[in-house]
């Protein structure tokens, strides 16, 4: 089905227009960028008027508006998406074909906007997608960072950054805004006036100030032609460049100030899941989120409410800690911008603000030194100061004499501000993203928390969108469901996919699920080719594990099995191994070493593996350079395998399993996060579960650890693979090159646990479950069972399913529909 408002020739004539307006060029001598630009102009055209009725409907229905809070969106390249969102890609792509252009190439042409780091950025990008398919009236706000998330380059098997100016053809479907402009203030001073009632007036000066100015990005509901907005924020100096202050000393200071501003918005920090304390961090926060809510505030009362209706009326999610100086700033605008007493503006604050949990890892915890922050933001500061103050006031009625209590939970402490405690205080309520992720936190993290305040705690598992990593990702597989079951409704309904769940008896349909895959596989396989230029089988087993990298992430475990098996192939040549192509993509943060020596150590594996004729190509290893969100689609489709294989307790939810099993990979686990509730979807028989439970590594963490010298005195295969590690096998004869990875796993030079992330620990169950998928590939028609029931059995894991719990439990919001004029 095709929109009807899309007219097929004027869209064409619209094209050719913008070709001529924007190049002066025609469609014959355009470049493929200049085409791309050409029609997502045309898309976009098309997009404005449902956005202005989008705005115009949320207004007459007086709607609660989500505003989700995010320093990330990892949102992915646009023009394929909106135009599967739109229901238009079949047409947009006839239309050019019929001007001799191929969409899939003009889509190549996009950049991806990365402005995020991985799981939690991505998590948003879906979220903002279900809420516009749901029809509820929301906005992100975050930072229009001019340098996104690094390219990244592998260069003699190391990785290099490359800076993302992902901006550098201009990006057509964002909107500049400049009305929406707001100032933020740092630093300075703060000054006590009273007024005639004695009423104290808390004045900031001798500040530095930069406006915050908007662009808003559309996102774009499926089939209901509603569209939200993303908003994000760039940064200008507030003193203009003015050619009468050239001779003057002005002329220095204006450029400098143009610096000052530039600077805050320059480039995204690249670590996941790691805190380092840079004060531009700090910055970029307190930026983006006082930008945020002046414009929320000052919307509210455009629309004619009073500031005491705000809670009535907004939503603030805060998606981690990395927004929550929003709780403070909303503080400072109701009672120094609008005069509310504390007390007012706290019950509102408190009704409007909520918070997800992304981690439980201590070194992600963000913890400002208090010099830092109250140079930096003087007034939020003392705010925080006094939300502290009443914090541990209820903390000493509640538990009377527990002054270890206080310690453990109180906002400010040691010097520090614990970010999370803030949210945790503030919030009316607090969730985890997978059941188990919000059990720890309760009864392990947080309990301290949860025990003075249980009523704040619940659980949203992940989502992931189908519409962009089934329909856009896999259009063979969409395709096919749609044939099956007879309808494309599983676009908004993904649990209508249990429907397929009969077709695991059906010979004919098993056959066919594999078909696709194996169509999948040659795409990728002509990705690596070119890429790479390794050739993969693609009647080899596809095993995969892309995710960003961390060492609780585990791929060491990964690739010393890697290293295991083809010491097993060389060893015993006369047993038979089921071709496997290991497949790798993992970006680094530029400053974390050991996840750098693990990519290197990858890359090596993959040189004397892919090079050693003796194993007949029977195992190769892939490591595909610069994962992102658009080659991600490409990859989780031709998956027969998901490496979900943390450390457990420590990967909070996991987005990618998801992804992977709507994609009919199975997966090869540990009981982590949403691996948990996948294995409960699609059944235990239908995934390979091993290793330590979350409770078994809590339990070793607090009695130090384990000896893994027991393992490595004990099992000769494993002690080969360790010693292989400093006997220059894979350093091209150096034995220093990965003489660190060696010793964390079992003698760290820092002090640290040994082995930390349990790797040789788990080794042994890793390997027998890598053992049961050989045995479970060789069996074809099992195999094409257990692949067609994971796609069968993913419909709890739409990000349509978490935000309607979102709503239902938190936001309480309405949906709207945008009809016809
Ligand atoms: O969030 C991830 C978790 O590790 C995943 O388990 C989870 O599925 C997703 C979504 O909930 N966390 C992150 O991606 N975290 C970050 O990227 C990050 C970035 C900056 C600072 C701290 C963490």
């Amino acid at each position: 089905m095709f929109d009807t408002r899309f007219d097929k020739k004027k869209f064409q004539t619209e094209i050719q227009e913008n070709l001529k307006n924007l190049f002066r060029k025609s469609v014959e001598d355009a470049s493929s960028q200049e085409l791309f630009q050409a029609v997502s102009f045309a898309v976009k055209e098309v997009i404005m008027d449902d956005w202005m009725k989008t705005k115009k409907t949320e207004k007459k229905e007086e709607s609660k508006v989500v505003v989700y809070l995010s320093m990330e969106f990892l949102v992915g390249r646009a023009l394929g998406n909106n135009l599967i969102n739109m229901k238009n890609y079949k047409m947009v792509e006839e239309a050019l074909d019929e001007l001799g252009v191929d969409l899939n190439a003009l889509e190549d042409e996009e950049r991806d906007p990365a402005l995020g780091n991985g799981g939690l950025g991505r998590l948003a990008a879906c979220f903002l997608d279900s809420l516009a398919t749901l029809g509820y009236p929301a906005y992100g706000c975050g930072i229009r960072y001019r340098y996104g998330m690094f390219r990244q380059k592998i260069e003699e098997g190391y990785q290099k950054e490359i800076p993302d100016d992902w901006l550098m053809n201009g990006y057509p479907f964002e909107l500049r805004r400049p009305e929406y402009t707001q100032e933020v203030r740092f630093g300075g001073n703060i000054r006590v006036e009273h007024d005639e009632f004695n009423n104290a007036k808390f004045i900031q000066e001798n500040y530095q100030s930069v406006n915050a100015v908007l662009y808003e990005i559309p996102i774009i509901g499926y089939n209901n032609h509603m569209v939200n907005s993303l908003c994000v924020w760039d940064a200008e100096p507030i003193v203009n460049f003015r050619l009468d202050s050239f001779d003057s000393g002005d002329y220095y200071k204006a450029v400098e100030q143009e610096n000052v501003a530039r600077n805050i918005v320059d480039v995204l920090y690249p670590n996941d899941n790691h805190y380092a304390g840079k004060e531009l961090r700090l910055k970029q926060q307190y930026f983006f989120i006082s930008a945020s809510l002046q414009s929320a505030l000052k919307a509210l009362k455009e629309r004619g409410y009073a500031v005491k209706e705000m809670d009535k009326k907004i939503i603030f999610q805060m998606n981690d800690t990395h927004p929550t100086v929003a709780v403070a700033e909303l503080m400072r605008l109701l009672v120094d911008e609008e005069g509310l007493s504390w007390e007012e503006a706290w019950g509102i604050t408190s009704k409007c603000c909520a918070y997800t949990n992304h981690t439980i890892m201590s070194e992600a915890l963000e913890k400002w030194p208090i010099d830092l922050f109250s140079r930096l933001l003087p007034r939020i500061y003392q705010i925080i100061q006094e939300i502290d103050r009443r914090f541990v006031e209820q903390i000493h009625q509640r538990y009377p004499g527990n002054e270890e209590k206080v310690r453990r939970m109180s906002i400010l402490c040691d010097g520090q501000v614990r970010m999370a405690h803030l949210a945790i205080a503030a919030a009316f309520s607090v969730n985890g993203v997978a059941r188990l992720h919000t059990e720890i936190l309760k009864h392990q993290e947080l309990k301290d928390f949860y025990e003075m305040m249980p009523e704040k705690f619940n659980n949203k598992t992940n989502g992931v969108t189908q519409r962009r990593f089934l329909l856009h990702a896999n259009p063979e597989l969409s395709n096919w469901i749609t044939d099956k079951l007879g309808t494309e409704d599983f676009a908004t309904n993904l649990e209508l996919l249990e429907n397929l769940k009969p077709l695991a008896d059906n010979d004919n349909a098993l056959s066919e699920f594999m078909g696709i895959k194996r169509k999948n596989k040659e795409r990728l396989a002509a990705y690596i080719k070119k890429h790479n230029n390794i050739e993969v089988d693609v009647d080899s087993i596809f095993d995969v594990q892309v995710k960003r990298l961390h060492e609780y992430k585990r791929q060491l475990l990964n690739i010393l099995h890697v290293m295991y098996v083809y010491n097993q192939m060389k060893e015993h040549p006369e047993k038979s191994y089921y071709k496997r192509t290991y497949i790798f993509g993992a970006k680094a943060s530029a400053g974390y070493t050991r996840a750098k020596e693990i990519i290197k150590l990858i890359n090596s594996v993959a040189e004397v593996v892919n090079n050693d004729r003796s194993i007949n190509g029977k195992l190769k290893v892939v490591f595909i350079e610069d994962y992102r969100v658009s080659n991600a689609e490409i990859i989780f489709a031709a998956a027969d395998v998901s490496e979900q294989i943390s450390t457990a307790s420590k990967e909070a939810s996991g987005t990618g399993n998801m992804k992977f099993m709507m994609n009919g990979a199975v997966t090869l686990g540990t009981m982590d996060g949403a691996n948990v509730e996948i294995v409960e979807e699609v059944g235990r028989e239908n995934a390979f579960i091993f290793g330590l439970s979350s409770e078994e590594v809590i339990h070793f963490e607090k009695n130090g650890g384990y000896n893994p010298w027991d393992i490595y005195n004990q099992d000769q295969d494993i002690r080969k693979v360790l010693d292989q590690l400093v006997d220059g096998t894979y350093g091209n004869g150096d034995k220093e090159l990965y003489r660190n990875i060696y010793d964390s796993l079992l003698s760290p030079k820092d002090g640290s646990m040994a082995d930390m992330y349990f790797i040789l620990k788990d080794f042994a169950s890793y390997r027998d479950a890598q053992e049961q998928v050989d045995a479970a590939y060789r069996d074809q028609k099992r195999w094409a069972k257990m692949a067609l029931l994971n796609t069968a059995s993913c419909g709890k894991f739409s990000s349509d399913r978490t935000i309607e719990e979102y709503v239902a439990d938190i936001w309480h919001s309405k949906k709207i529909k945008v009809g016809e004029e």
